[in-house]
């Protein structure tokens, strides 16, 4: 990859021994899993559920090391970590749940992951955060990552305090941390909502190996959504991290356009965090 010269990452190396990838199995850890070998000798693949059962994924291919972890186990998180020169943390429940199972892997396993890097010395974490920490302001204002946080359900709240807990171990312990606010990181926008929050698959990695290796990052949030027409995010204060994506949802404009709107009535279609608005309450 060329940079130009006001680039962060301009004469910059991406590559590094071994990364680190928790969530390997998911939906976007299958997609990151074969993008990473360009910036890794060795990619270390971990998820709760085993790789060789997922029928796509099989067994390590060449450059891989797959260890199956349960990110709320810590002494198995800890033997995950070791080795490793960055994580690339999407491990956890990716949708809105019930608490009870959001709090093993996402709280529980995010602390895990971070004790871990403390204990063996890793300097970078890129942490899978969401727009659903975000998710309960209007659609249509736009935000930078400084606002108050208006998580729209425990799985918001999971991101939320995973962007606290990395704050703490940059400031206690110097491990830097990027935050990536992901928007909607699908092949193609699904509805109307994702053809503002859409991050293509290219600007995914993009922003991924800028979070990896742009020097001396320290603490960083970053709203990770492509070039879209309409924004609702200002990356003004992740500047430093360069990210300049490419992609944007305009070619799926018409072919989304063609399903009929919302009700003007479903909560859904007025705050950022479109259906997740909707999810629960679990268990009455
Ligand atoms: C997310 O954080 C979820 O993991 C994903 O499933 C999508 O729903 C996405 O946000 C979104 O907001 O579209």
């Amino acid at each position: 990859m060329s940079h130009s010269s006001d680039d962060p990452l301009a004469g910059v190396t991406t590559h590094c021994h071994r990364i680190l990838l928790t969530g390997a199995g998911g939906k976007l850890g299958r997609i990151l899993r074969s993008r990473l070998k360009r910036y890794a000798d060795i990619v270390r693949l971990s998820d709760i559920v085993r790789l060789s059962d997922i029928a796509e994924l099989g067994s390590a291919l060449a450059q891989e090391e797959v260890m199956r972890c349960d990110l709320a186990d810590g002494a198995a998180v800890h033997a995950l970590v070791e080795g490793v020169d960055a994580i690339v943390h999407m491990g956890g429940v990716s949708v809105e749940r019930p608490f009870e199972e959001i709090l093993p892997a996402n709280i529980q396993g995010t602390y895990n992951i971070y004790e871990a890097a403390r204990r063996h010395g890793v300097r970078r974490v890129v942490f899978a955060s969401s727009n659903h920490v975000i998710g309960y302001y209007r659609q249509g204002e736009v935000l930078d990552a400084n606002v108050p946080l208006r998580p729209d359900g425990y799985y918001g709240v999971s991101k939320a305090f995973g962007e606290q807990l990395s704050r703490f171990y940059f400031d206690r312990y110097g491990i830097e941390t990027v935050c990536l606010r992901i928007g909607s990181s699908y092949p193609e926008p699904a509805d109307r909502r994702m053809l503002v929050t859409w991050l293509g698959y290219d600007d995914l990695e993009q922003l991924i190996c800028r979070a990896i290796f742009v020097p001396k990052i320290g603490y960083a949030i970053v709203y990770g959504a492509s070039a879209n027409r309409e924004t609702w995010w200002d990356n003004r204060h992740a500047a430093g991290l360069g990210f300049a994506p490419v992609e944007c949802s305009e070619p799926f404009r018409s072919k989304v356009e063609s399903a009929p709107p919302l009700p003007v009535d479903d909560p859904a279609g007025w705050y950022q965090g479109g259906a997740f608005v909707n999810a629960g309450p679990f268990g009455d």
